[in-house]
């Protein structure tokens, strides 16, 4: 855990992130509990902080735990999620270079959106907060377009031409207020877009902070403010105050509180499983005595990915990948058993890896 100014730029502390994600909103939505929900740590909230907050979330697998059960490694090594939660999101901000860059480097954005206290509106909330978003990425888009149109004057250049075409569509779809995540692009374009990391192409966890009231039915909240079907978006729910308060406290008193509230999971696993589900993030396992480890694909990814994903040399010399669900592999007892069972399945490069399977990859390295 680390505290740094929000102006200057953050660095990851760890090279091994699955992912990185910003935490935005208005002031006293809540981002800083919600930092509090997903860290475990002790920071203070509601004092209008000018700080920014680095940490880095372990994602909880109760199959990873179980694999580790069995294999005894010397190193259980979980998901990682880096989270960054930046001061609220204000036109001032929002023009500070070292405070775009920071936003600019993560892979989605969780946006907190106040559902407590008195009128509640998060559809306005949401449509202020994206408008901001795409206000920032239009100067941006500009910009990169002034600059383009002089270089083309200059010389024609194939390449360059792509990207002022692209970045026309690109404006014209924000200049009718529409954030780029719902764009509809080919890939190559997809690519051009990506490079520039603008702040509405990126997917969005919308999280709505609930009152203490609403912790039996946090699920029914997604339908009470209609904010689904939006695309490259998922809603989650949290109790800000209670559930920053629970994370604080050892396991076995969390649990009591949760049941008193009506809360059926942690805050914490009902993020990360939207969160999963926004990036469409499936896990497969390695195991071994040395270490037992969840990694992280997206649905449709290889066994070959999957190999590079563990160590580059074993995607350099891959042969051939062994695959079993994860629950097979636990009643087998071992690989060696599982394989006899005729339970472990032999798979080339192009073979897509499915959510909970365990990976053995045969390298000639
Ligand atoms: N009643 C109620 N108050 C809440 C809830 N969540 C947050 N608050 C209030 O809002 C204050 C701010 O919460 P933070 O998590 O610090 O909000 P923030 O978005 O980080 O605020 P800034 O960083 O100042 O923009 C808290 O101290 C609470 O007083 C909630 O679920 N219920
Ligand atoms: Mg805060």
């Amino acid at each position: 855990m680390r505290n740094a100014s929000a102006f200057r730029s953050l660095r990851a502390p760890h090279s091994e992130l699955d992912m990185r994600a910003g935490i935005i909103g208005l002031p006293q939505a809540g981002k800083t509990s919600l930092f509090k929900i997903l860290t475990h740590s002790h920071l203070a909230t509601g004092f209008g902080s000018h700080e920014a907050h680095l940490g880095v979330v372990r994602v909880p697998d109760r199959r990873l735990d179980e694999l580790a059960r069995l294999f005894k490694p010397e190193k259980t090594t979980h998901a990682a999620i880096e989270f960054l939660d930046v001061p609220a999101i204000s036109k001032e901000n929002l023009r500070e270079a070292s405070y775009l860059a920071n936003l600019r480097n993560v892979d989605a954005l969780l946006h907190v959106v106040r559902a407590y206290g008195a009128d509640p509106a998060p559809a306005r909330d949401i449509a202020d907060i994206d408008l901001e978003l795409i206000l920032s990425d239009l100067g941006q888009a500009e910009k990169r377009i002034e600059k383009l149109e002089r270089d083309l004057r200059k010389a024609k250049d194939a390449e360059l031409e792509h990207e002022f075409q692209v970045l026309g569509k690109a404006r014209r779809h924000l200049e009718s207020e529409k954030p780029l995540r719902d764009l509809e692009l080919d890939s190559a374009e997809k690519k051009r877009v990506r490079g520039f990391m603008f702040l509405s192409e990126k997917p969005m966890l919308y999280v709505l902070n609930a009152g203490d009231e609403d912790a039996p039915s946090l699920e029914q909240l997604r339908q009470r403010y209609q904010l689904g079907g939006r695309p490259h978006t998922e809603v989650a729910a949290v109790c800000g105050q209670i559930e920053s308060e629970i994370a604080e406290l050892p396991e076995g008193e969390a649990a009591e509180y949760m049941a008193g509230y009506g809360l059926k999971e942690s805050g914490l696993e009902r993020l990360m499983g939207a969160t999963y589900h926004l990036m469409g993030f499936i896990s497969f396992f390695t195991v071994s005595e040395k270490e037992c480890r969840a990694g992280t694909l997206t649905r449709g990814q290889t066994a070959l990915e999957a190999a590079a994903a563990v160590h580059t040399d074993f995607a350099k010399h891959f042969i051939r990948a062994e695959v079993v669900q994860w629950d097979d592999l636990l009643r087998a007892g071992s690989l060696a058993a599982a394989r006899d069972r005729g339970l472990l399945r032999l798979e080339g490069k192009e073979y897509q890896v499915q959510d909970g399977q365990v990976v053995y990859i045969r390298h000639s390295g």
